[in-house]
């Protein structure tokens, strides 16, 4: 893979999304997301990753969870990249709310290609990264078919 240590904020680089799903028609979900994805400006997507079933996280008694990962390249910001996917997701909205971990959708900023950001609101890469092997396959999965 190719490294250079920065890039100018509005540059190409490429993101990687963790979609997640453990309500309802969990696979429309997935692939809404990946439409909408698709439709962000400055947007293309360069990967996608294979769909896994999932163990609940969290010790939460609730439904497997989808997950997924997509790669896309874009001039978005992280800042930007996350106020797009909290917009995405709240179109879908949240179920049960007495079960607050369980979500129609959940869209996750796990890495930029040459970017990262530690603020209180937005960290890249997600600090989950470590403790998530199927995050762990599906960047691997993009990452040895990006070139
Ligand atoms: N935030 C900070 N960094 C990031 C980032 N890199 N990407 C902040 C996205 N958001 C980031 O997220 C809470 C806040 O995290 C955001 O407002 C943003 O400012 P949220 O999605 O609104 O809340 P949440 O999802 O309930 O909390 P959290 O801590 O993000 O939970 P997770 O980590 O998303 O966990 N088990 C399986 N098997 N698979 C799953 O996908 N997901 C969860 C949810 C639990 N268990 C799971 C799975
Ligand atoms: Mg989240």
């Amino acid at each position: 893979m190719r490294k250079s240590p920065s890039i100018e904020p509005g540059m190409i680089d490429v993101a990687y999304v963790a979609l997640g799903s453990n309500v309802g028609d969990r696979q429309g979900y997935l692939a809404e997301a990946r439409r909408e994805l698709a439709e962000l400006p400055g947007t293309r997507i360069v990967g996608i990753s294979s769909v896994e079933e999932t163990e609940p996280l969290g010790g939460l008694e609730q439904p497997w969870y989808l997950n997924q990962m997509v790669a896309i390249e874009t001039s978005l910001t992280p800042h930007e990249l996350l106020t797009k996917l909290q917009t995405i997701e709240s179109r879908h909205g949240r179920v049960r709310r007495e079960r607050w971990a369980s979500r129609t959708l959940d869209l996750d900023i796990v890495c930029y290609q040459h970017q990262a950001v530690s603020e209180p609101g937005l960290q890249v890469p997600h600090p989950g990264l470590a403790d998530r092997p199927f995050w762990q396959r599906e960047l691997s999965e993009l990452r040895g078919g990006e070139r």
